[in-house]
């Protein structure tokens, strides 16, 4: 990606973030913010277990901090938060960082707020400073895990204790303020993509697809793309997905692309051959580069339980791929229900499954369709809109912190 700098009113930042580096759309959001603020000219360092899976950790701007945690045979579960907080006050001190920015509250911002007392109170007193830790919730950080008994106090302490909070969707927000309490400023700042990298190239589609779904011959029409990504959690409900395209390929020929893995995936591949649609499916596991698989399809595929707000159909939005999606969290504020994609009740299997053959069936209006989506991405949702909201956001937080100086 070509280096941009910032505009001069942004003053660049060395700015440390920390999330899962594995699948989950929180490591996707983090990373992915880490990579556009590095070409915005700031100075990035991933604090995290293990490299970004985005990451290549060549990038310009861009330096990575692997957390080693020591494993004594004493500990029977090795201490990874304060492994944490103390690879966080290091770098924070060696490289000067001006904020913590970490992704998903548990326990990250119990980490950075150990390496922020840490670096406040350290021994030598001319080195003593205030290091700003920023928290963005992703969504079951606060609508699964932290709402669990053993963790809610510990979520509503490292919430309240962060000195900035932002939300990826109006409904967590809500959410948050409602199940912890919280009457601090929460900043809503939705799941963005970069619209460049993910997008429709029809050349590129037109000689990938045939590698997934078959063209039309003389004696029979071509196959419809479904397509569903994500961690194979059961939040996804990923069964429904084969429910779903079960009913689909019996009334138009089709198949479906299962991008991810986690604890479902057997279920979903025993599902898959008692509906006899197994050899219709394509399992392609754990993907890197899905903006390259995305715009293949038709329709997207996004059952879930809930979502706070639901960056896989944004990605798949953003290509001119519509989704078929539930109404539940902030999937509303992205997806408007017959305008840019469509929205059922959780399990309504059999309305999906309607809505998808009719939708398959329609050219046009699936064109028109995935259209709105593409608009929806690029005028709300693109990297260029959302980055200098958290830019903006950045300076609030360092200008209080700087007000708090020791
Ligand atoms: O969906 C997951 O299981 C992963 C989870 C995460 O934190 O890694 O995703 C959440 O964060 C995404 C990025 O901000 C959101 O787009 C997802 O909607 C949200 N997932 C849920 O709320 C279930």
């Amino acid at each position: 990606m070509a280096m941009e700098s910032t505009s001069d009113k942004t003053p660049r930042r060395k700015i440390g973030i920390t999330c899962y580096p594995t699948y989950g759309g929180s490591g996707v959001v983090a990373t992915e913010l880490g990579i556009e603020l590095a070409a915005r000219g700031h100075e990035v360092h991933f604090i995290t277990s293990s490299l970004p899976f985005r990451l290549s950790g060549r990038e310009t701007n861009i330096h990575y901090h692997e957390v080693d945690v020591y494993h004594y045979p004493l500990f029977e579960h090795p201490p990874y938060d304060l492994a944490l907080a103390t690879r966080m006050a290091e770098v924070a001190e060696f490289y000067e960082l001006d904020l913590l920015h970490v992704h998903y509250a548990i326990p990250h911002s119990i980490s950075a707020l150990l390496a922020r007392q840490m670096i406040e109170t350290q021994q030598k007193v001319a080195r003593r400073r205030y290091l700003p830790f920023i928290t963005t919730l992703h969504g079951t950080d606060i609508t699964l895990v932290g709402q669990d008994h053993s963790y809610l106090p510990i979520t509503q302490f490292g919430i309240a204790q962060s000195d900035g909070v932002t939300a990826i969707s109006g409904y967590l927000r809500d959410q948050t303020r409602e199940a912890f309490g919280i009457q601090d400023e929460i900043e809503v700042i939705h799941n963005f993509v970069n619209c460049d990298f993910y997008v429709h190239d029809k050349a590129k589609v037109m000689a990938m697809r045939p590698r997934f779904a078959a063209p039309a011959a003389d004696d029979r029409p071509a196959e419809k793309l479904l397509v569903h990504l994500s961690n194979f959690r059961p939040v996804k409900r990923i069964l429904d997905v084969i429910e779903v395209f079960a009913r689909v390929v019996a009334a138009v020929p089709a198949r479906l692309m299962l991008i991810g893995d986690g604890p479902d995936r057997s279920a979903a591949e025993h599902l898959a051959l008692k509906l006899g649609v197994a050899n219709h499916i394509h399992f392609m596991g754990k993907q890197d580069n899905v903006n390259e698989l995305l715009p293949l399809a038709d329709l997207m595929l996004m059952p879930s339980e809930l979502e706070s707000f639901g960056l896989a159909a944004l990605e798949a939005m953003a290509c001119g791929v519509p989704a078929i999606a539930t109404r539940v969290g902030g999937v509303p504020e992205l997806i408007d229900d017959g305008v840019n994609g469509l929205l059922f009740s959780v399990g309504d299997t059999e309305a999906m499954a309607g809505a998808a053959i009719a939708l398959l069936n329609d050219s046009e209006r699936l064109a028109a369709m995935g259209a709105a989506a593409r608009k929806t991405a690029s005028d709300r949702f693109c990297s260029s809109r959302i980055i200098p909201r958290y830019e903006a956001y950045y300076e609030r937080v360092i200008a209080r912190g700087q007000a708090a100086k020791p």
